[in-house]
């Protein structure tokens, strides 16, 4: 039987944002779904990627002194860094300034445009140059954006547009007839409520004499692409032509998953382009809820973004994965808080799960030498764990069509809980002491093992790499990737004979006086530190010592490099400088100068390189630095 296809995808993130635990939980949400459905043995195709074009990044750009090209091929890798360290499984990752996307969005233009569903007009509207939108004079607030609430300016110019008002009974009645394609039930209200209101066509260009960051039009060079226009197309562009989506067997994609920002440009703007150009909406569109930090708005200005890099640093990434998905329901808004964090890593991980594990490895290693053993009497307690796995199995599955992650977790639990009540009720410190006893206490610990096995399988796709450990802890020695959901649908799975492993413990608690001081650390206000800055600690990284060439000659056909041996005071390095058309061999000898000491060595021209000489270059002269008096070597310089 072919294998059945799921696709999941998540928005793509302004290239010009620091990713934080907003953009992580969305893409975590959409990771979860992704390696459940390829337990259950679909082939799953999850994309993600970063948002290119438009006025803000053309702004930021030009702020910096870079292309704007230069500017997002630096920075679309602070996400693609962020999605490695959280173990983000994505099958692609689309960036729109690339070719095959660029592509795609010229074609779906130029088919719309020669079908007349894109037409140029006159425009007068007020435009939010940070949210990149026309408003009409009935939309502003109080005069302002009625989304950032910042001034607009009056532009009248000429436009090009697509034909979206025509579509708006159509899609009204798409939403209607399908209670699962927005969800959830009261953001599907809200887009109602929208289309209530007529539904105005969409301006798709943006003249390149005020805007040239963008995909220019196939039929009017003088105009680029507006950015969401041209950053929905992501979904599709990603798997090639619009032949190459259909033969995919991809689309329509499974679920769209959003903030409930971004809901309206994806539920109308994006339904009514595909229905355009004569594909089907996305199945569903999933609006979740929005994450404010101890109450308040995340900013730049506030300070009090939440790097997701510093608290994987901190707590380790499943801990993450894991609270993020566990604080809120999906769909409603949340509050982030460290003190939550860490009382939910002390509670539900170390406390219940982490205590499971360690007590069942522990008994199984004093009373069994390690080695799982084979069940003997099968009593009722044994049969209600069974029953209880059984139906924990299900319901999750059933709650992952619904995505609401915070019941299948609380689910799961109870199968913790109630391995940790098994264990209680039958007491294997005192079946151990009559021979009766341990027979049963064989049955026993079997059943605690084969559970967590069963916790294993059912929280890989929140903790990917602690449930592999917990397996390898367990003797098993397949992945869970390989086992899959079918490996837990018959109780009994774990194999007798295999030899457990005593390890280090899954998620360590945070003691009371670490948290204060974590918490501490974190309450400290901090400065902001811009991308072209680096902090005085990361200068302090560079060893910088005084060093006195001790030799000189000049590198065989090379015109510039000088090889030096210089004396650091500890050793003496080999360092090549590219210093020959400014300086003689000769007149180096005895000089003081300043090394980069812990440079990684390099071999230029066959010849390793084992550290660097500091100097500057003024109209082609290189000029090296040194001290007024003599330092003397070893020394080191700040
Ligand atoms: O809107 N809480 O990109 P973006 C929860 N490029 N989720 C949050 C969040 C928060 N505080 N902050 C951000 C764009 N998000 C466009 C999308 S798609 C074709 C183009 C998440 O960088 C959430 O998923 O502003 C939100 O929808 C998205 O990041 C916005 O990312």
């Amino acid at each position: 039987m072919p294998q059945e296809k799921f696709y999941i995808t998540t928005p793509i993130y302004y290239v010009n944002d620091v990713p934080h635990i907003g953009h992580a939980y969305t893409t975590i949400a959409a990771d979860v779904v992704a390696r459940y459905k390829r337990l259950e043995g679909y082939e799953v195709f999850f994309l993600t990627g970063t948002d290119e074009h438009g006025q803000k990044v053309q702004q930021a750009a030009n702020d910096l002194g870079v292309s704007p090209q230069e500017h997002v091929d630096k920075l679309h890798r602070r996400f693609k860094e962020l999605w490695v360290r959280l173990n983000i499984s994505n099958s692609d990752f689309i960036r729109t300034t690339e070719e095959r996307h660029k592509k795609l969005v010229r074609d779906i233009l130029q088919e719309l445009h020669s079908k007349d569903e894109i037409y140029q007009d006159s425009y007068e509207g007020w435009y939010c140059t940070p949210c990149e939108r026309f408003w009409t004079e009935k939309d502003l607030a109080e005069g302002n954006c009625p989304e950032c609430r910042r001034k607009v300016e009056k532009i009248k110019e000429h436009n090009y547009f697509f034909r979206m008002g025509k579509y708006q009974q159509w899609l009204v009645d798409r939403i209607k007839n399908d209670p699962h394609f927005i969800l959830p039930t009261s953001r599907r209200n809200e887009v109602l409520g929208f289309l209530d209101k007529p539904l105005e066509d969409l301006c798709i260009s943006r003249p390149k004499s005020r805007l040239p960051w963008g995909i220019p039009l196939p039929f009017d060079e003088e105009y680029v692409t507006y950015v969401w226009f041209d950053a929905l197309i992501n979904y599709i562009s990603v798997h090639g032509s619009l032949d190459d989506i259909k033969a995919s067997g991809f689309w329509p994609a499974d679920h769209n998953m959003v903030g409930k920002d971004i809901l309206t440009t994806h539920a109308v703007y994006w339904s009514t382009m595909l229905k355009a150009i004569g594909m089907e909406p996305p199945k569903n569109i999933f609006a979740h809820g929005w994450w404010t930090v101890n109450g308040q708005k995340m900013s730049k200005s506030l300070f009090n973004v939440v790097e997701p890099n510093n608290l994987i640093d901190q707590f380790g990434v499943d801990v993450i994965r894991y609270f993020l998905l566990r604080e809120v329901p999906f769909g409603l808004d949340g509050d982030f808080s460290h003190k939550a964090l860490i009382g939910r890593l002390n509670s539900d991980l170390a406390n219940n799960l982490g205590n499971l594990l360690n007590r069942t490895i522990s008994m199984m290693k004093k009373y069994f030498d390690g080695v799982i053993p084979t069940r003997s009497t099968i009593s009722d307690e044994d049969s209600v764990l069974a029953v209880k796995s059984k139906e924990v199995i299900d319901d999750v599955r059933k709650l992952y069509d619904e995505l609401a992650y915070n019941k299948i977790l609380q689910k799961i639990w109870e199968l913790v809980d109630a391995t940790n009540q098994y264990i209680d009720k039958a007491g294997p410190w005192n079946l151990v002491k009559t021979d009766e006893g341990k027979e049963r206490l064989k049955t026993v610990m079997y059943n605690s093992a084969e559970s967590l096995r069963v916790l294993g399988v059912l929280l890989n796709p929140f903790m990917p790499t602690s449930t592999e450990t917990l397996m390898k802890q367990l003797g098993v020695e397949t992945s869970v990737e390989e086992q899959g959901m079918k490996s837990i649908n018959e109780w009994g799975g774990l194999k007798p004979g295999s030899q457990t492993k005593q390890a280090k413990q899954l998620f360590p608690r945070i003691e009371d006086k670490q948290a204060e001081k974590i918490l501490a650390e974190l309450a400290a206000p901090k400065e902001e530190k811009k991308d072209d800055q680096i902090t005085i600690d990361e200068f302090m990284k560079v060893e910088l010592r005084t060093g006195k060439i001790l030799e000189a000659e000049k590198v065989k056909k090379s015109k510039k490099l000088i090889q030096l041996k210089v004396d650091i005071g500890t050793e003496t390095r080999q360092v090549l400088a590219g210093i020959a058309e400014s300086y003689e061999p000769e007149d180096l000898i005895g000089r003081t100068v300043i090394i980069v000491a812990n440079l990684k060595p390099a071999k230029l021209m066959g010849i390793e390189s084992q550290g660097m000489v500091l100097a500057a270059s003024k109209d082609g002269k290189i000029l090296l630095a040194g001290f007024d008096q003599e330092p003397g070597q070893g020394i080191q310089v700040r």
